[in-house]
């Protein structure tokens, strides 16, 4: 075990001390093709591309969309120290439900709506009180699986969850290298800027998946306050 652990040692030498410890200390869920809990693994081995394929593991996780009261829609610049997909752009927050019993509540989604909560102010400073968990509206389910850098990747089911609030931002710097808020042309424009290669702007591959299938359409909803009408919790969308 020993030489296991230094030979893992010496492959991560260059992993940020903050990442690191996320990636032992998180405990994220493993589920099936139907998002049922089938067991749990460390961060660290449910993003292991070669565990992910050798062992199909498939870990539970979640997006977050916010938008303010203009209807505009929240982005996060990741920071450069994130393992998978460092300083690319990508909805306001995105994690993992943890394998704890305020994580795996599976009655209306509270467990991974608990979730967001909880990483919305790790990640962006957001207090708990201006993201009530009854205001997060969980619209579906996507499966995807993306490779990042050398031996890192997701395979994720992933729930977007949508919030339309107001809410005071602190950005943690291990996290979040930028935040900003935009409109629907000024998405368009970045999505457009990242298709050319344009000024270095890359989109993570799962905010990618949800502005392709879903978000125009979504967003309609937010601003007609009508959300609700557009959850649909039943398909596991594979993308
Ligand atoms: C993982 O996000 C979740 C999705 C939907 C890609 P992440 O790499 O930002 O997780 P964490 O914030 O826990 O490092
Ligand atoms: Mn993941």
């Amino acid at each position: 075990d020993e030489a296991v652990a230094s030979e893992r040692d010496v492959a991560d030498a260059g992993m940020d001390a903050v990442q690191r410890r996320l990636m032992f200390e998180d405990e994220c869920i493993l589920v099936d093709e139907h998002d049922n809990v089938v067991g749990h693994d460390s961060k660290y081995n449910c993003h292991l591309m070669e565990k992910i394929e050798s062992e199909n593991l498939l870990h539970r996780a979640f997006s977050v969309f916010l938008f303010n009261s203009n209807f505009e829609l929240l982005l996060q610049q990741r920071s450069a120290t994130k393992v998978t997909f460092p300083l690319v752009w990508t909805n306001a927050c995105c994690s993992h439900p943890l394998y704890r019993e305020s994580e795996l509540i599976e009655e209306d989604f509270l467990g991974v709506r608990n979730a967001a909560q909880r990483k919305l102010f790790d990640e962006l400073g957001i207090p708990a009180e201006d993201i009530p968990v009854d205001q997060i509206v969980s619209l579906g389910r996507i499966l995807y699986k993306a490779p990042s850098d050398g031996k890192w990747g997701e395979h994720e089911l992933d729930y977007l969850l949508f919030i339309v609030r107001d809410v005071n931002l602190n950005p943690n710097p291990d996290e979040v290298a930028g935040v900003k808020y935009v409109n629907r042309d000024q998405l368009r424009e970045l999505v457009r800027k990242a298709d050319a290669g344009e000024d270095g702007i890359k989109l993570s591959p799962w905010f990618r998946l949800v502005v392709n299938n879903f978000l125009f359409k979504w967003w309609d909803h937010v601003e007609r306050g009508t959300l609700q009408e557009a959850t649909d919790m039943k398909t596991i969308h594979k993308l």
